[in-house]
């Protein structure tokens, strides 16, 4: 079913901490790569809509309890269970913009006691590996003017903290890393600037697994 003739699209992921703007961004390089005549794809996970997304977002929103090893592997299977369509996408042209993906998984979950987080890569093993990740850091200041945390689980400053921790673990030679306190709009072209560049140097390159 690949369409050979056609450039591949990028495998480009958003990372951050709390309140960093990866939703507010990755919405608008949607449209405004879109109004360039870019093929773009967004997709954000966990992925809510899908029954295994549902039970997340009971786990997220404290509306039920679930273990802390099971929960982590619902995360994952949440991506897994988009792979084939993440697939698809990329070798028929179309760039996929996500809104967090395994890092996340393993930041989050290596935050917890007794985790270790070459543990938590474990379920994530083999994922499309993404051609450029872009982690946007924000100050705990910064991040306090943009109003208080909500009322998910995980929403809580020392929490946050390790977090960022694990996340500086998991940088490679892929991610960029982009101070995200400015404007929307600066931060915007900045962003399109990277996802441009990553767009182009991508078409000719393999598509990787991730942790191999
Ligand atoms: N999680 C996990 O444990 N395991 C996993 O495998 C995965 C995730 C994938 C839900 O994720 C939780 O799941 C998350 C990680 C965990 N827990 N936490 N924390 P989510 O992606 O659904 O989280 P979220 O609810 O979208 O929040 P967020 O990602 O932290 O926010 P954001 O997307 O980075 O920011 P935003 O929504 O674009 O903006 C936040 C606010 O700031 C908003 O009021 C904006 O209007 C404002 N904003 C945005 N940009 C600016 C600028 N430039 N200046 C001023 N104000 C701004
Ligand atoms: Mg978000």
């Amino acid at each position: 079913k690949r369409n050979m003739t056609r450039k591949r699209g990028a495998l480009i992921v958003f990372e951050g901490c709390d309140r960093s703007g990866k939703t507010t961004q990755c919405n608008l390089l949607a449209k405004n790569l879109t109004d360039k005549g870019e093929n773009v794809e967004l997709m954000k996970f966990p992925d809510r809509t899908t029954v295994i997304g549902k039970m997340i977002n009971d786990y997220l929103s404290c509306k039920k309890d679930v273990e802390d090893h099971s929960v982590h592997l619902l995360f994952s299977a949440n991506r897994w269970e988009s792979v084939p369509k993440m697939l698809e996408l990329l070798y028929n042209g179309t760039t996929l913009i996500i809104d967090r993906y395994a890092y996340s998984g393993v930041a989050f979950t290596g935050a917890k006691p007794d985790f270790e987080i070459d543990w938590c890569k474990q379920p994530d093993v083999g994922l499309p590996r993404p051609d450029k990740v872009i982690y946007l850091t924000l100050s705990s200041e910064a991040a306090a003017k943009r109003g208080g945390f909500g009322e998910e689980r995980y929403e809580k400053t020392e929490f946050q903290n390790r977090v960022a921790k694990n996340f500086e673990l998991l940088k490679d030679d892929d991610w960029v890393t982009v101070d995200a306190d400015k404007s929307v709009d600066d931060l915007q072209m900045e962003l399109l600037n990277i996802c441009r560049k990553t767009i182009d140097e991508s078409v000719n390159k393999s598509i990787y697994k991730l942790w191999t």
